[in-house]
């Protein structure tokens, strides 16, 4: 963070840590729908499904800590825990997460802090997403705090897997049995051929000619024929 924030005692520092995590959610919540908006309103497309936002519990923090070895203080937490603002933006298409990945990037008042593409190297659980740790500038009344907000961009497939996934790693705390393990992987391949195939349907289908669709759209001479007769019947002109 850019500034030293005044801490009183913990609890007090506690809350003014997590105003500004819920400070910078909202500012990167703001800056995300205003490009989508844009995208939409240039090309008529929204590369941004939904969004979806959240703060860490401190539960989870805590665990997080304790996992790589670090004592549970206010300043580890600031330090070590990355993604206690995270954004998550679901795409419809891999190329949507690259293309919001280089909208974001070109953000000035943005500083990408770092990145992690699992999506060309998944994890070993077969986890798919494209993370970007970013700050931003939390303008206070007399300062300005950089502040870290964790950005998960994936598809709706790869979303429905990461769901599960995650659901099962709470339930057997890690240790999830071998089969289960390997079919959430063998899932997670059938995902990743599922998003190639969408992925290169919906390039065929925007790369449709338009004379083709005009012709399926063209009435045939007979039909309009056949039309003149039945409105002559009716109207008797
Ligand atoms: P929750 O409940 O979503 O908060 P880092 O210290 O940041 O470098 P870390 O924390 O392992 O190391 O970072 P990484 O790999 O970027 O993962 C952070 C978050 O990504 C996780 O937060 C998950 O949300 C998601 N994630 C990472 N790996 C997996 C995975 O194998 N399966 C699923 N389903 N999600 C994953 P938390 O704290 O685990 O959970």
């Amino acid at each position: 963070m850019r500034n030293t924030v005044k801490y009183y005692d913990d609890v007090d520092s506690y809350k003014t840590i997590m105003f500004l995590y819920k400070a910078a959610l909202k500012e990167v919540g703001t800056k995300l729908d205003i490009l989508n908006d844009e995208f939409q309103h240039v090309h008529r497309y929204n590369p941004i499904e939904h969004i979806k936002t959240r703060i860490k519990t401190p539960e989870s923090i805590v665990k997080k800590l304790r996992r790589d070895g670090h004592e549970s203080t206010i300043d580890n937490m600031v330090q070590y825990v990355n993604d206690i603002a995270g954004v998550r933006l679901i795409c419809s298409f891999t190329s949507d997460i690259y293309r919001l990945a280089e909208m974001i990037g070109n953000q000035s008042d943005l500083k990408v802090l770092s990145i992690k593409d699992y999506i060309k190297h998944p994890k070993e659980s077969g986890y798919k997403s494209y993370h970007m740790l970013v700050s931003v500038p939390i303008f206070l009344s007399d300062s300005v705090v950089d502040t870290k907000v964790e950005i998960q961009i994936r598809t709706i497939a790869m979303d429905f897997w990461a769901s599960l996934e995650h659901k099962i790693y709470y339930k057997f705390e890690g240790n999830a049995p071998g089969y289960i393990s390997r079919e959430l992987r063998e899932c997670a391949e059938m995902v990743s051929a599922l998003d190639e195939k969408m992925l290169s349907l919906n390039e065929a289908i925007l790369n449709l000619e338009a004379p083709a669709v005009t012709g399926i759209i063209k009435i045939p001479d007979a039909v309009q024929e056949k039309g003149q007769e039945v409105r002559r019947a009716y109207v008797g002109t």
